[in-house]
């Protein structure tokens, strides 16, 4: 069985225009059954839950890999259909940058501040931003479970500097609130399966979970296999240097394609057992706190 969800011409436009596509139904529920059964019935996934701090010093539980194993969480990235939609949006061939899961427990009122992925991966030394990630919503995610929120078409605005610098002079604030206005946000609500797509530049970010119940969401992200870092342009890079990531994972790394039936076939080894987590490096700093219990 090859990939079932080949994207339309309309779609790609779609993307191209507004940095982002939403899939509803990308994957069957009956699917996802098992992972979001697991992750349920252990919402710490494996212990490997650690806090990224908002601005008022909230931690919002992820956990984060780039290993893929045997397990659920290791196939969904290898699977045809997510291989295929990627390298439809950028236009080429594409190898896994990491996946996340984001946990937004009950009654939290833990922000993902707006930001950019690229920010940091331009700090990993990539060169040009076609890079994307695929979340997928394991429960629904809601605007009152704090869904995640993007400001369509704002990757055409690049990559915007969000540290002041040499004269002091910080402008990410005011194009991000110039982006609000004259762009608009738009909070994307997701039923169990359903996946949006979204370029590494568009501005997102997520409220807080105003329910009893968590919100999960895995995020996939993909580099364009031309588009590998230049190792002597690698920066001060908060997400990778806190989260312990080496150049040698951020290396082109050929992704083997399974078949759009290994959920269905149960092929898999476990939900997430057979991941290698990253531990973030607590001693760089304040922007994770530690494990986070659930
Ligand atoms: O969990 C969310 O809503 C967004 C997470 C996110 O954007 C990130 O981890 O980069
Ligand atoms: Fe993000």
């Amino acid at each position: 069985m090859g990939n079932t969800r080949q994207l339309t011409k309309e779609q790609i436009q779609t993307y191209q225009r507004d940095g982002l596509l939403h899939l509803p139904d990308f994957f069957d529920p009956v699917e996802l059954e098992p992972l979001r059964r697991a992750t349920r019935e252990d919402p710490t996934i494996n212990g490997s839950l650690y806090g990224m701090v908002d601005r008022e010093d909230e931690p919002h539980p992820i956990c984060i890999w780039t290993e893929l194993a045997d397990d659920i969480i290791g196939m969904i990235p290898r699977m045809a259909r997510m291989i295929e939609a990627t390298e439809s949006l950028l236009g080429e061939a594409c190898y896994h940058w990491h996946s996340k899961i984001t946990i937004k427990p009950a009654w939290s009122r833990a922000h993902v501040d707006w930001h950019q992925d690229f920010a940091s991966w331009y700090d990993d030394g990539v060169p040009y931003p076609n890079m994307l990630t695929a979340a997928l919503a394991l429960e629904p995610a809601t605007k009152a479970n704090g869904c995640t929120q993007f400001i369509p078409g704002s990757h055409l605005m690049g990559r915007i500097d969000h540290r002041a610098g040499d004269n002091g002079f910080e402008s990410f604030e005011p194009r991000l609130e110039a982006a609000k206005e004259t762009l608009g946000v738009v909070q994307i609500e997701l039923d169990v399966g359903d996946a949006v797509f979204f370029h590494c530049n568009l501005f997102h970010g997520s409220g807080a979970n105003e329910t009893d119940s968590p919100r999960p969401l895995l995020f996939s992200s993909y580099n364009a296999v031309s588009n590998a870092p230049i190792p002597a342009a690698q920066g001060p890079n908060e997400e990778g240097a806190f989260m312990n990531i080496s150049a040698a994972e951020r290396a082109y790394v050929p992704l083997k394609k399974l078949s759009d039936d290994v959920l269905r076939k149960k092929l898999f080894t476990s939900a997430f057992h057979d991941t290698r987590f990253k531990n973030p490096l607590l001693d760089l700093g304040g922007t994770f706190s530690p494990a986070v219990e659930l």
